[in-house]
């Protein structure tokens, strides 16, 4: 039978037939994976073939070639990488601007980490309910920068309704990875948008001694727009894996379209002479923020981390 993988706890493996039927279920031991260095071998998204060896529980034997997948580190240092999950047609990343506060270098860095997986990303602002009048003003100006690159950007609260419309249609028919910080409000707004209460807070999360509701699995939500949510546990770091230090700058949309203008072709716009990228920052065309965070991800590199 074929199945998609809607929820993974270690070892266990939730998949989901179309009839809607869910099977519990193990990887046959045998099973030859070519993703050796992953924690998870098969993660959210995927699809399987398995076989039911007894009522709603099954046995892998084999796995769907992936469209794309998105990979984590562990942490900068490690070798053990974790695949969030796979068959991805978008990823939001949900940002706040407060409670907790989103750096902009977490957002760059996530958005270089998805061109780079090749997987199309938009941003949500959340808790709009919460922001004074300055905040908001920073919410806009966050908002115009990103969709000037390309992005879509989305500003709304998961608390009302109201406010997601345009989002819930957006999102329509894909496969969708809901990404961000811990407590930006990913699984709140999860829980918001699914048609019955399938997602409540409460079930698919521990309970944090903060008081705070923390995703520890991976799991996919079907809308009746045919969209699948896949929620994730908050994530630090995003690590820049794959990605070869003179490739960083293409996963910059405005900065390799502009990298076209530099005197060397192996410019790495930070001290060559004739850099249009430089003096597109300087021109406040490129935004010094994403400039810094491109500087980042570069002094990584050299100081070896990905290496
Ligand atoms: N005021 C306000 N609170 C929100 C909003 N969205 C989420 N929250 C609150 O923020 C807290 C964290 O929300 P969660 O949905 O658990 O956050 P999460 O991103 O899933 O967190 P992790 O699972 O740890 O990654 C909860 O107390 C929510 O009620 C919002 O739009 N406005
Ligand atoms: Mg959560
Ligand atoms: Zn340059």
């Amino acid at each position: 039978m074929k199945g998609l993988v809607i929820k993974n706890t270690g070892s266990w493996y939730q998949v989901r037939t179309d009839q809607e039927e869910i099977f519990e279920c193990k990887i046959k031991g045998n099973l030859r994976l070519k993703d050796i260095k992953s924690t998870n071998p098969i993660a959210v998204g995927d699809f399987v073939e398995f076989t039911a060896i007894e009522e709603k529980v099954g046995l892998i034997s084999g796995i769907y070639d992936r469209k794309n997948y998105i990979i984590r580190r562990s942490s900068n240092l490690s070798k053990q990488s974790h695949i969030l999950a796979a068959n991805l047609d978008l990823v939001v990343l949900v940002i706040t601007i407060r409670y907790p506060e989103t750096s902009t270098i977490f957002i760059d860095r996530f958005i270089a980490s998805a061109e780079a997986y090749n997987v199309p990303a938009c941003i949500l602002i959340n808790k709009i309910d919460l922001y004074t009048e300055d905040e908001m003003q920073y919410a806009e100006a966050l908002k115009t920068l990103y969709e000037s690159i390309g992005y879509p950007v989305f500003m709304l609260s998961a608390l009302k309704p109201d406010t997601f419309d345009t989002f819930k249609q957006f999102l329509t028919g894909k496969t969708i990875l809901i990404s961000g910080n811990s407590g930006v409000g990913k699984s709140t707004l999860i829980n918001a948008i699914l048609p019955e209460s399938l997602a409540k807070t409460g079930e698919i999360s521990s309970y944090h001694n903060k008081g705070t509701h923390t995703t520890t699995f991976s799991q996919l939500y079907q809308l009746e727009n045919g969209a699948k949510l896949i929620d994730t546990p908050g994530i630090k770091g995003f690590g820049t894996v794959d990605m070869e230090i003179d490739e960083i700058s293409h996963y910059f949309k405005e900065i390799f379209k502009t990298s076209k203008k530099c005197r060397f072709t192996n410019c790495t716009h930070v001290h060559e002479p004739g850099c249009a990228v430089l003096s597109a920052v300087e021109n406040h065309q490129i935004s010094l923020s994403r400039y810094q965070s491109y500087l980042s991800i570069l002094s990584d590199f050299e100081t070896g981390k990905y290496r």
